[in-house]
């Protein structure tokens, strides 16, 4: 069975663990967000990419959910030591290599694609890894701060702020020039379903479906699209995704998420066993649902989700 999964960071990454135990030997190809990257003292840094690389492939920090186990932070001290910041962004010793060859990889020419690829060769995430673009995409967020309108990074907004100030828009600089990755329309179109992990609705799976030919590859798949909900009792289990979503003008609710993808993308949706009440919304808006206990606890519990998914994507085939 061929897998598409458009995933972001953290909660991408968890439910892409309990795919893999679910069913071993599926072919996996998962879609990543590239919209939360930064560029920090001359490298570039992919958070989502990396988290699911490290985490499919052993080397999270698994109580953060981001950068590496085992880290040390000699060298942010050391910049810190010159006063040369940002000294909000946690990037750790380990972490660093990985940016610093993936900065020395692009600058020799290699795309995004190419580099992820070599940087899985590495970390083995048992999936097939690729970037939505190969395109320098970055998501901005419109806030005002002391009266003054401006557009921050969503980094800035997420790790400085925590997301404190409104966010009043959310723009993913460079998306409507963007191509998708090789592989990206081809994975699509031979794809057997296409599930949408339990993934922030706006800034993840919202920023890799900006990217032109990606929404249209996936209606024209014509194969079953299932996704998961991010907002359980009407709220985030983690992060800013409510307040991503009121920027976007969407209430955090599960039903309301389903609503938003709309029946034009999606066949199935999954809301946790407390948003109950919520399935008869979802069906009315066109969309099969099913209500199941939704939390990442471990990967048995995971394992469960998705194969919850593939169930509800054989009900709507
Ligand atoms: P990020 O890039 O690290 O923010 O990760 P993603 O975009 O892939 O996923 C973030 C979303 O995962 C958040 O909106 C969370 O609500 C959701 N999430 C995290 N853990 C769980 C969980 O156990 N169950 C569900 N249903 N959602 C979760
Ligand atoms: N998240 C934080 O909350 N604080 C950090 O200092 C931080 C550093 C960081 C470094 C590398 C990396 O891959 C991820 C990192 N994250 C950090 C997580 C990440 O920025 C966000 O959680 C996601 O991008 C949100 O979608
Ligand atoms: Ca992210």
């Amino acid at each position: 069975m061929r897998i598409v999964v458009l995933a972001g960071g953290i909660g991408g990454a968890r439910f892409l663990r309990g795919l893999k135990r679910a069913v071993p030997d599926a072919d996996i190809t998962v879609i990543g967000n590239t919209g939360d990257d930064i560029h920090l003292f001359g490298l570039k840094v992919c958070p989502d990419l990396d988290t699911v690389m490290y985490t499919l492939g052993g080397g999270i920090d698994e109580e953060q959910g981001w950068g590496r186990a085992d880290e040390t932070f000699h060298l942010k001290e050391e910049l810190a030591a010159y006063g040369v910041g940002p000294g909000w962004f946690g990037l750790g010793d380990r972490d660093f290599a990985t940016h610093i060859v993936r900065t020395q990889m692009t600058g020799a020419g290699y795309p995004l694609s190419a580099v992820t690829q070599a940087l899985c060769d590495r970390w083995k995430p048992g999936v097939r890894l690729i970037p939505m673009t190969d395109d320098r995409v970055e998501t901005h967020v419109a806030v005002e701060i002391d009266g003054e309108q401006k557009a921050i990074h969503f980094q800035e907004y997420w790790v400085r702020l925590r997301a404190s100030v409104p966010a009043e828009a959310i723009v993913p600089v460079g998306a409507e020039q963007a191509k998708p990755a090789p592989g990206v329309l081809e994975a699509l179109a031979e794809a057997d379903v296409i599930l949408f992990p339990p993934s922030n609705p706006v800034v993840s799976v919202g920023t890799i479906l900006a990217v032109p030919g990606i929404r249209e590859a996936i209606a024209e798949a014509g194969v079953p699209v299932v996704g998961l909900s991010p907002i359980v009792g009407d709220a985030p289990v983690r992060g800013m995704a409510d307040k991503v979503l009121a920027a976007v003008g969407v209430e955090a609710t599960a039903a309301a998420v389903a609503e938003h993808y709309g029946s034009g993308l999606l066949d199935g949706w999954l809301v946790d066993t407390v948003d109950a009440a919520a399935v008869e919304r979802v069906e009315a808006a066109g969309i099969r649902c099913r209500a199941v206990p939704l939390m990442m606890t471990d990967v048995e519990a995971t394992a469960r989700m998705a194969r919850e998914a593939l169930a509800l994507a054989e009900e709507v085939r």
